[in-house]
């Protein structure tokens, strides 16, 4: 149990990452067992509901061609690394294009009550695993405003992927100034090359705190 106070207050967001078909085992970037988030989720949904706290959901949207799609690069395959103008980048495969079935929210994710859905990797030529900031970590996406506007202080994280967007906006989440709960077991990793271990311990390092599902459910 973290030394932190984790009862649900109604400053508290839960930001639900990128519960989308492509995703999840079958999909076009399927995360390992990225479909066993869904029930601890659900449940935290409703206990941020009856804790008049806030649920929020982000989508990756690319349009077709995305340049973090390998097969937007000649010769390229997927999960070979490019530099682009911003930094390095790892080539996918074609996922979460806009209006396909891939980029849907999963239809057994129950949280009708999320309040606003962010959607992110819109622009062709700039990726953007983080909810806050484009990859080019300078293009803002509107969030942290949104949750200053509403008067939310700490942000709750879960679902895919924890090594890239989940990690992403965990350490913009710090960066702007909330307090960040990761919850670790309602996230799946893609894990290339560690980057699962990488992530955490970097995480760890940036004051992000880590709880269970458990931790949030028996409190309160
Ligand atoms: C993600 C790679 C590319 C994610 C999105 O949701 O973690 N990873 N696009
Ligand atoms: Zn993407």
């Amino acid at each position: 149990m973290p030394m932190t106070d984790l009862a649900l207050r109604p400053d508290d967001a839960f930001l639900v990452t990128d519960l989308q078909y492509d995703f999840l085992p079958g999909g076009a970037l399927a995360v390992p067992d990225g479909d066993a988030v869904i029930a601890p989720i659900n449940a935290l949904v409703k206990r941020f509901q009856r804790a008049g706290a806030h649920v929020l959901l982000t989508q990756d949207w690319h349009p077709p061609g995305h340049f973090s799609f390998a097969s937007s690069h000649e010769g390229k395959e997927p999960f070979a690394q490019v530099e682009m103008a911003y930094g390095p980048q790892i080539l996918w495969p074609d996922h979460c294009v806009q209006g396909t079935r891939g980029a849907e929210i999963v239809r057994n994710l129950e949280a009708d009550c999320a309040e606003l859905v962010i959607r992110k990797g819109y622009n062709p030529a700039i990726d953007s695993y983080s909810a806050f900031r484009e990859a080019d970590h300078e293009t803002m996406t509107g969030l942290a405003g949104y949750l200053r506007e509403r008067g939310l202080r700490r942000v709750f994280l879960a679902g895919l992927a924890l090594d890239f967007c989940v990690f992403w906006s965990a350490r913009d989440a710090v960066e702007a100034g909330f307090e960040t709960v990761l919850v670790t077991d309602a996230c799946r990793a893609i894990d290339m090359d560690g980057s699962r271990e990488k992530a955490l311990a970097d995480m760890r390092e940036k004051g992000v705190v880590f709880c269970e599902t458990g931790d949030i459910l028996g409190n309160g």
